[in-house]
């Protein structure tokens, strides 16, 4: 990994800290709304803000994006263009419940696809602050703690059997093939329904228990809700990483091309065999 790569993680890892603690009286909602035309926490702004002033700071970066601003900032002359979501899931804060950051790292100019991702991860508020970290075709687990990273698990590979299901958006919205393979997935007695309302949870939920996690493609909305470059990409990339696999519908996500840089993507990730049943259910 180059050691611009590495900075980069380890200063998401360091702002993680005040990323959370910065969450304490910032629950509340600016008087803005985020490029996708949805309304900003004052916790969405100070994460954001807070990542590009130190991302800027690193001389391999070339560009920061994020879901919170509609332009690209360019910030210096380096081969590395970051892509974040500062603060995914911030709509949990006025109930308390589990959030994240997500990042993804790639060496095109963006809007790029995730074939162009060096490395993507993403860090989950929970009970404890913890980071899923893909790179080189492998995953690593931490636990953060005062700035610094602990290993908890290498290689980490979605478990063979798969358990976890929880898919996005309301069901009378889902197209009808798509709410016939939900059926199919929630008549296995195997399975159980895991859905908080932020991806990074309910995705870390998969990772460590194996399954499938989806915000579709909606009738209203054939691009679903969640973002390409900040969300689809570094997740699909987490996840293949970990041996199971990312899907639009038809392909990897990560096989997508963007044509702006807030575009929509339907995202499907999870265990291959239950993503391969999903496209073929989509067909
Ligand atoms: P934000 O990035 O604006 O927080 O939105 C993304 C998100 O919160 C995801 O984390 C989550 O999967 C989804 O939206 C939840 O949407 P819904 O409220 O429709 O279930």
């Amino acid at each position: 990994m180059s050691d611009a790569v590495e900075e980069v993680v380890d200063v998401i890892t360091r702002s993680s800290a005040e990323i959370r603690q910065g969450l304490v009286g910032r629950r509340g909602e600016v008087d803005e709304e985020n490029p996708s035309g949805e309304t900003q926490a004052e916790a969405d702004v100070f994460a954001d803000e807070l990542l590009a002033e130190r991302l800027a700071a690193i001389e391999g970066v070339a560009e920061y994006a994020s879901e919170e601003r509609v332009e690209i900032s360019q910030v210096g002359d380096g081969d590395l263009y970051v892509a974040a979501d500062p603060l995914d899931g911030s709509s949990n804060l006025k109930s308390n419940n589990t959030m994240g950051t997500v990042f993804g790292i790639y060496d095109e100019p963006l809007p790029a696809p995730g074939t162009s991702l060096v490395a993507a991860g993403y860090v989950l508020y929970g009970p404890i602050t913890t980071m899923a970290y893909a790179h080189d075709g492998t995953v690593t687990k931490y636990e953060l703690t005062g700035g610094e990273r602990t290993v908890v698990e290498e290689d980490v590979t979605l478990p063979d059997e798969p358990l976890i299901y929880g898919f996005g958006g309301r069901v009378p919205d889902w197209p009808a093939d798509f709410e016939a393979y939900v059926r199919e997935i929630e008549s296995n007695p195997d399975h159980k329904l895991r859905y908080g309302g932020a991806m990074i949870g309910d995705v870390n939920q998969v990772l460590t228990y194996g399954g499938i996690f989806a915000y579709p493609a909606l009738e209203d909305s054939p691009r679903g809700k969640l973002r390409l470059q900040f969300e689809g990409n570094p997740i699909g990339y987490v996840l293949e990483s970990a041996g199971g696999r990312s899907s639009d519908g038809t392909r990897s996500i990560l096989e997508v091309e963007p044509d702006e840089l807030h575009d929509r993507v339907p995202v499907h990730v999870g265990n291959t065999e239950l993503i391969d049943r999903l496209e073929t259910a989509l067909e």
